[in-house]
């Protein structure tokens, strides 16, 4: 008989799902009309479901199952061992080997940061679980949370109005943004709609010279808004510099402008420009070399990368102390995600710059009631766990597009899906400019 408050595992369902996503253009190509999730839901012995997200391509499903049917039997609150269990069936399942998948916009892609992509989602269900059956809010979990709301910012893409003709997708009203005239709008758009203060473009789509417009069309358009760009790496190191001295002026901070450590370092030493990253330090073996060599001074994390929100507030700890800006950056996402974001967002002492979210860009959720903004911010849930409920019929709709699909969509590519508009098109070598 299962006692009250048994936390023990007793199921684990993992659901990979497609989500619908407009046509945002990046440097390595277009996000497809549909972008895999995983979303992952936990019981315990005495009914309390917990849930999580993180990426779902087929490599972190690969993974995430045989993790699954091993934590069975364990506790929620044993979320520390979730990492040495994690190890063992990577091993087990021999998918140790490093270096899965180089580049991409997240950094240099390991079996280790795709291991804690896979934690993260587990260790947010269990203390969704554990929060619900205390009765407790994830943050007060965490320690308490020390503000009432999070702040984000307005992410900004250069966008097609549509997919490609003939390509299924859903239709979104965002219209086209491909100058600096659209991003203006788009911004106006975002603003009107979430009350955003901040904005972030993400760049490297057009030669730099168009970037740079767009921003300043920004800064005339918003004066006094923080403003951020985010090539993704695209630029060498003298474009880099080029950029920086242009708008660096009216720039909070310039994202990952040059790929790896030692040009971000260059690009610091030569502008004053504050330099922020998602792809030179995304785990902690990275910090060390970033931190000595000035070569970044905000680091944004992904708490699915970083292995959760307990390894973010750590991550938090170590900027802290070495005087680094922390804040987050975001993919494609849900509810579930954007609520994790928020509950750690909530508890970090020393956040300066709003979290970015690609949340208004999601038509679509696996949640009863989506969250929202509200003067560009989300409000911090009370309520034991996360605060979301999983709609479980929307949930099986998203499911059964993944089911449907013939494997293209299943592995994100921005490439592959730039491909169908022109087929000659091949990611740019880098640095693109
Ligand atoms: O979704 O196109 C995108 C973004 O470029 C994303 O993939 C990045 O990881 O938003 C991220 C970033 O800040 O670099
Ligand atoms: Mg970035």
């Amino acid at each position: 008989m299962p006692t009250a408050r048994d936390l023990t595992i007793t199921e684990v369902r993992l659901t990979p799902i497609l989500v619908a996503d407009p046509p945002l253009l990046n440097t390595q190509g277009v996000h497809q009309p549909y972008t895999p999730r995983l979303i992952v839901e936990i019981v315990t012995a005495d009914g309390t479901t917990g849930v999580g997200e993180t990426y779902g391509d087929t490599k972190y499903l690969e993974l995430a199952r045989p993790f699954a049917e091993q934590l069975k039997g364990r506790k929620v609150t044993d979320v520390n061992g979730l990492f040495a269990l994690l190890d063992e069936v990577a091993v087990a399942a021999a998918r140790v080997d490093n270096a899965v998948d180089v580049g991409g916009l997240r950094g240099v892609q390991t079996a280790d940061k795709l291991r804690l992509s896979i934690a993260s989602a587990f260790e947010v269900a269990c203390l969704d679980a554990l929060g619900k059956s205390l009765g407790l809010p994830v943050h007060a979990l965490l320690g308490g949370k020390i503000r009432d709301t999070v702040e984000y910012s307005a992410y900004l893409f250069y966008k097609w109005a549509d997919h490609p003709e003939g390509v299924p997708a859903e239709k979104d009203d965002w219209g086209a943004a491909l100058d600096p005239a659209g991003v203006v709008a788009q911004a106006r758009a975002f603003k009107e709609r979430y009350g955003f203060g901040s904005f972030k473009l993400k760049g490297g789509v057009f030669p730099p010279e168009e970037e740079i417009a767009a921003v300043r069309a920004l800064a005339e358009a918003f004066p006094g808004h923080p403003l951020r760009l985010d090539p993704n790496g695209a630029w060498s190191v003298e474009t880099s510099v080029e950029v920086a001295e242009a708008v660096g002026g009216i720039l909070e901070y310039l994202e990952d402008p040059a790929l790896g450590t030692p040009a971000m370092a260059e690009v610091a030493a030569r502008t004053g420009v504050p330099l922020a990253t998602n792809m030179c330090v995304t785990t902690f073996a990275e910090i060390k070399e970033a931190f000595t060599t000035n070569a970044v001074q905000v680091v944004l994390s992904d708490h699915h990368y970083w292995g959760g929100l307990r390894n973010t507030l750590h991550l938090a700890a170590v900027c802290r102390t070495f005087g680094v800006g922390i804040s987050m950056h975001s993919n494609t996402h849900l509810g579930i995600s954007l609520a994790a974001m928020t509950h750690v967002a909530s508890t970090v002492p020393g956040l300066h710059h709003a979290c970015d979210s690609h949340y208004p860009w999601q038509s679509e959720d696996v949640l009863t009631e989506r969250l929202t903004f509200e003067d560009g911010a989300v409000r911090v849930s009370d309520a034991p766990g996360l605060g979301v409920t999983l709609d479980h019929d929307r949930l099986a709709a998203l499911h059964r597009r993944w089911l449907e699909d013939d494997g293209a969509l299943r592995d994100r590519d921005d490439a592959a899906a730039m491909r169908i508009a022109a087929p000659d098109w091949l990611p740019p070598a880098v640095p693109r400019w």
